[in-house]
């Protein structure tokens, strides 16, 4: 199946599983689970779903990786509330839509937000109960993924930069653990599923630090370049927050040439993968190119 048409395929499974694993809304408290929902149902590009699904498939297994898939998007929506909340970004619209806080209130997008990310392991435990080993090694690495160390520590270190200008290493640190960890996981998670051995999970990892940090520097060309209809998000707020980004840092062109040398990077590193995981190399390139 060609590159594009093997997207939409896992798009477009993705899109029917979240109305099979979440909660329905009319389930009490109904507030809770419509936010929940909303949130969910918005859309986005499903990114971290799509690669624990096309990692998983490059192996052998009879387990279903759908419902990680899920869960590691329940976790990534959660982030994107939370991260929007007046306290942090203040952001009005996210995935095309108001944001949680804006469309309910902001306790609401709190909870929803906290009963995301609580949910993306009930999924993961109750789903991979009858393979152990594999259930155990999600649940440490989502929990490791997501804690104080990756994903929080990124964000925390991100909020204390706010106004000051950072060293690269201080970016570097921020978008390796902001908004890397999440999408290495997701390769790691479908390698475990799947089966793959020390070095393919290694070559997962890799490949997803590459194509993270990639992802986060387009993030900030475009938001500096681009605008919300296109984004679907509120953006503009890396300059007036004065955060320091990979365009402040080093301007447009040498971004784009930073992009560019870590996509190439992961694209090689596919090789390691089983039959060179075209998917994944097309993938990298999809997300170099991407314009939200
Ligand atoms: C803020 C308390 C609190 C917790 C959240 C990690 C984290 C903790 C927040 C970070 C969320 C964030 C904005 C990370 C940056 C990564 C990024 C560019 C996310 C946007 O991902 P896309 O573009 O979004 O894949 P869609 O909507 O397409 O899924």
């Amino acid at each position: 199946m060609e590159f594009k048409e093997k997207l939409r395929t896992y798009q477009s499974e993705i899109e029917s599983a979240v109305d099979q694993y979440l909660p329905a809304e009319a389930t009490r408290p109904s507030r809770i689970h419509e936010a929940m929902l909303y949130s969910m149902r918005a859309g986005g590009k499903r990114l971290r779903p799509v690669l624990v699904l096309a990692s998983k498939e490059l192996f052998d297994s009879e387990l279903d990786a759908m419902p990680a898939a899920i869960a590691v998007e329940c976790l990534h929506t959660y982030s994107l509330i939370h991260d929007d909340l007046p306290s942090i970004d203040d952001g009005d619209l996210r995935r095309g839509k108001p944001t949680s806080h804006k469309q309910f209130d902001e306790a609401t997008a709190v909870l929803a937000g906290d009963a995301l990310l609580a949910y993306a392991f009930q999924l993961l435990a109750r789903h991979f109960a009858n393979a152990p080993d594999v259930c155990a090694n999600l649940v440490g690495e989502l929990g490791e993924t997501a804690g104080s160390e990756r994903l929080i520590g990124g964000q925390m270190e991100d909020i204390l930069g706010e106004g000051g200008p950072l060293s690269e290493d201080t970016l570097n640190f921020i978008h390796l653990n902001k908004t890397s960890a999440l999408i290495e996981c997701c390769l790691v998670m479908g390698g475990i599923i799947g089966g793959a051995n020390y070095e393919q999970i290694d070559a997962l990892r890799t490949y997803g630090r590459e194509i993270g940090i990639a992802f986060q520097i387009i993030d900030d060309i475009l938001d500096a370049t681009s605008d919300e209809t296109t984004m679907g998000k509120s953006i503009g707020s890396d300059a007036e927050l004065d955060k320091t980004t990979y365009v402040k840092l080093h301007g447009l062109e040498k971004s784009r040439e930073l992009a560019a040398q870590r996509t190439q990077k992961a694209i090689q590193i596919c090789s390691a993968l089983p039959s060179g995981a075209p998917f994944l190399a097309g993938l990298a390139t999809h997300l170099e190119n991407r314009l939200n």
